[in-house]
Formats: structure tokens, sequence, C-alpha cells
């Protein structure tokens, strides 16, 4: 897979070409990154590629010429001639795990990082093929967002996790929240690691995992099971929680 950044601020993406997993998957050749600055398609000697807003108001616009010129240039330097171009924007479909999923089968992204107070309209219209955010939150740029989705996506990019295994048992891979973990020593601060989880029943320990992923999911995200179908083994787990909850309550 290549990945390329249209960013005024190629030096942010440093962070993930370095460091973990992504930055060990590039120096394997697993994934490819470049970062193209707009600025070098500034139509002005300073470089700025930005101006004022029509109508009127606070802060500056990116310009559509410098920008479409970038991803021109992006397009030039793709395996498959194309790519996909992603607008990183609190106005995009919400990023989700299947969204990562999906975007790990193509070979080329293209991902447009906004700033300011973002970017001409008719740039988006012309050269967008996606908007994606990653939450409900003002941030002072689209690199960030832009680089949370190239870990999520990454991540599932065959190779890139030594451990297949790792990736499969991930929360959310499979639509729920994350049991607690335990690790030594045996007592920390007064508490116990939980019984079951040394009794060496792997049988025991897979179901008292489940039962508490689906205790964290009912109580901190309903949403995610409200979309989600039960194997036989969770609708039981669940039927169980809940009466237990009535118990309480009554
Ligand atoms: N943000 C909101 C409403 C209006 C504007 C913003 C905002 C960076 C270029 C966009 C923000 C959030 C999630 C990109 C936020 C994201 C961005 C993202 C983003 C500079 C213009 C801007 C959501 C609070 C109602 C600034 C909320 N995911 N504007 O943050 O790019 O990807």
């Amino acid at each position: 897979m290549k990945i390329q950044a249209i960013t005024l601020f190629p030096e942010m993406f440093d962070s993930i070409t370095g460091y973990g997993v992504t930055g060990r998957a590039l120096q394997q050749g697993l994934w490819r990154f470049e970062a193209v600055n707009p600025r070098r398609f500034a139509d002005n000697k300073l470089g700025y590629i930005d101006d004022r807003p029509f109508g009127g108001g606070p802060g500056m616009i990116m310009m559509a010429p410098p920008i479409y010129d970038a991803i021109e240039a992006a397009r030039t330097q793709t395996q498959s001639g194309r790519g996909r171009v992603i607008y990183l924007s609190p106005q995009g479909a919400p990023l989700t795990h299947a969204k990562a999923a999906e975007l790990a089968q193509l070979s080329d992204l293209i991902l447009l990082c906004g700033r300011y107070e973002g970017i001409d309209e008719r740039l988006l219209q012309s050269s967008v093929d996606e908007e994606i955010g990653i939450g409900d939150f003002v941030v002072s740029g689209g690199e960030l967002p832009a680089m949370m989705l190239m870990d999520a996506v990454l991540r599932l990019v065959p190779g890139v996790l030594g451990d297949v295994r790792s990736a499969e048992q991930d929360s959310f891979s499979d639509g729920l929240l994350d049991c607690p973990h335990y690790t030594r020593p045996t007592e920390f601060q007064g508490m116990a690691v939980p019984e079951v989880l040394r009794s060496g029943n792997h049988g025991l320990i897979a179901e008292w995992r489940l039962e508490q992923s689906l205790r964290r999911t009912l109580a901190r995200r309903p949403d995610l099971l409200a979309r989600r179908s039960l194997i036989p083994q969770e609708a039981r787990l669940l039927q169980k929680i809940k009466q237990e909850q009535r118990d309480i309550q009554s």
C-alpha cells in the first residue's frame, strides 16, 4: 500500500513513519509514504496558499488551485494511476473499523489534511472521493486525524502486525469492548488477579472474558451491542447479566 498526505506540515508524519508497528512495517517495505506540500504549487514566491473567505468572517481558507495541483502530483506517484482521495473532515462520516478494513484493501490512499478554516468547497467537489471524520471535537488540522486513520488501516495490512492473532482478538474487530487484562504481580495495592485467570481452565477463562466484554459493552457502549448480532453463548451470558441487574434493582 502507498499512502500520500497532502499537508502543510510533512514533518508531523515522522511520528507514524518512525515509531512502533507502523514504523517497522515501513522499514520492511510493507507500505510506502510520501508527503506532498501544496506550498510547492503556490502562485506566489512567498508560498502562501490561503486567502480570506468570500462573504467575510474570521480566519483563512485554503485555495483550490494549489491543492488541486498537489493532488494531481500525488496521482502521478500512485501505483494504480489514480488512488482514493480522502478529506479528513468533521463533516465526514465517522471512521469505523469496517471503513478501515475497506481502505486496507486499496493500493493507494491520498489523504488531504486541512488547516485554517478549511478548504474551498469547489476543490472538494472536483477532487475528493470521500470525507471521513474521527470524532466530534475541534482540532487545529487534519494531520492528526489522518495519522489515526493511517494507523487503523495499516494494522489491517497483512504482515504489519507480526502476530496475526492480535489483530483478530482486538476489541472492536468483533464489535465488543475489551475484557480487563492482568499481568504480574499477582497482587497490586491490595487487589488480586481474578482467580479464574490463574485456574488454567481455558474454557472457563474464555467464557469469563466474553462475559466481561459483554458487561462493559452493555454499561459503557450499549450502541455497539445494538448494532451487532449475538451468538447463542453471548445471548445467554447477556441474559444472565441483565437478570442479575434486575435482581439488584428489586
Ligand atoms: N477540523 C466541528 C465543527 C466545525 C469545525 C470543526 C473543526 C481542522 C481545517 C477543519 C475536526 C474534527 C474531526 C478531521 C469541528 C477532523 C477535524 C476530524 C478537522 C482545520 C478545517 C478542522 C466536529 C466539533 C462539530 C477545524 C465539530 N476528523 N474545524 O475542528 O479537520 O478529521
